[in-house]
């Protein structure tokens, strides 16, 4: 008798046994390992690239990227693709000996050095009226200054000042000018057309080294709110009478690099390609949410060789062979690599073929991205929930089971 029970016994454990640690097997070969597979397949494993100085970013550099991380999402990443990203990888890696890294300081923070201080009248600063921006360019603690000719160009200008209200709307990019080149105030006149707090950032380039100065933000007053905040994560952009495709390559990762592809067409799906706007495709700029990451960034040098496009789909018309038939789907990469984690805004500028803009002037494709402090975990949550309830009712219907063994022995040996 004992030993069919302990026979019986041993069966119910072995089946449990099988049950669970089948699940176990299935989770392994059916889920975990074909997404890690699938993750190594796409990215350089533990690849280490020198820290992307080519890119001006909002600090000095600390120097340090890795692997770039593929997400969720159907991105276009196919074998041509990763050729040419190991293409602009190598590329990249030989800009990195040519540029020095720009050096981001706030204005209020400059003790040494090259520094630019802005003033800006009529004050009040009122909305709606002109106002007049002056950037001194000069030497500190002496402020002696700096002529416009001792400046290099840097995408056609000498001068690039970005700006934003604290709710990331209201961007401009604009490029004051000095009166002469013995000058070293660059001035604008700039609008302000909604009241509320307002960031600006200025860059120079002197002696082959690039400078970012964070000024301190104004308050400009006018009537309307003062704050209209909306984060979106559309991935399809609609900036004027285009369409802007942006592929992140799915989630991003502090401190990894990223490769940000931008897919122009016209609101009607005819593709779109760029003319150069201030001598780049397209020029990016990416600002944390709380100001303290400025990103100016343009689409990899070597790239601008053959246009930094790369052909995602060859679309051909009916009748092949007409020349005027055929355009290539592209679109326009560029390589960044975020220090800290949180939510930024892009604003990606580029100027269609042919526009009639002004030459300073592009459209802008506004987008947010967050970025992780750590690449998520392949096992989705889901998954995760999944195995622990699996594991959870397994134990409990064990408990049960026990307990109801218990009370039935105790009623047979308090019937007996
Ligand atoms: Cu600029």
């Amino acid at each position: 008798m004992d030993d069919k029970l302990a026979q019986y016994k041993f069966r119910q454990w072995h089946f449990w046994w099988l049950v669970i640690f089948s699940f176990l097997l299935i989770i392994t070969f059916v889920y975990y390992l074909p997404t890690r597979f699938l993750q190594q397949a796409v990215v350089p494993h533990d690849e280490q690239m020198p820290f992307d100085e080519s890119q001006p970013h909002g600090h000095d550099a600390s120097g340090n990227s890795i692997p770039i991380e593929s997400g969720d999402g159907d991105h276009m990443i196919d074998e041509d693709m990763r050729e040419h990203m190991d293409e602009m990888m190598e590329d990249h890696n030989d800009e990195n000996v040519e540029h020095t890294p720009p050096l981001y300081q706030e204005e209020g923070n400059v003790k040494e050095g090259v520094s630019v201080n802005l003033n800006i009248s009529p004050v009040p600063f009122r909305a709606s009226i002109p106002l007049r921006l002056d950037f001194f360019v000069n030497q500190k603690p002496s402020n002696t200054p700096i002529p416009a000719k001792d400046l290099q160009i840097e995408h056609a200008k000498k001068m690039h000042v970005v700006g934003l209200r604290s709710d990331m709307n209201e961007f401009f990019h604009i490029h004051p000018e000095p009166a002469t080149e013995e000058d070293a105030i660059f001035s604008i006149n700039q609008t302000f057309n909604k009241p509320g707090m307002y960031k600006i950032w200025s860059s120079v380039l002197k002696d082959g080294a690039g400078y970012v100065f964070g000024h301190q933000p104004i308050s400009i007053i006018g009537a309307g709110p003062v704050s209209e905040k909306k984060v979106f994560f559309d991935r399809n952009l609609t900036a004027g009478n285009y369409q802007v495709l942006l592929d992140t390559g799915g989630s991003i990762v502090k401190n990894r690099e990223v490769i940000l592809s931008f897919d122009i067409h016209t609101l009607t799906g005819q593709e779109v390609v760029v003319e150069d706007y201030l001598d780049a495709q397209m020029h990016l700029v990416l600002i944390k949410g709380d100001w303290s990451e400025f990103v100016h960034t343009h689409p990899s040098e070597a790239d601008h060789g053959h246009s930094g496009n790369y052909e995602l789909i060859e679309t051909v018309s009916a009748d092949e062979g007409h020349e005027q038939g055929t355009v290539n789907d592209e679109a326009v990469t560029f390589m960044v690599n975020f220090s800290t984690p949180g939510l930024y805004k892009g604003f990606a500028q580029f100027r269609p073929q042919g526009t009639n803009l002004p030459p300073d002037e592009a459209i802008t494709a506004e987008f947010w991205v967050e970025v992780l402090e750590k690449s998520p975990s392949p096992i989705s949550q889901w998954w995760g929930l999944l195995v622990v309830s699996a594991i959870l009712i397994a134990g409990l219907s064990w408990l049960v089971t026990r307990y109801l063994k218990v009370k039935a022995e105790d009623i047979k040996i308090n019937v007996k």
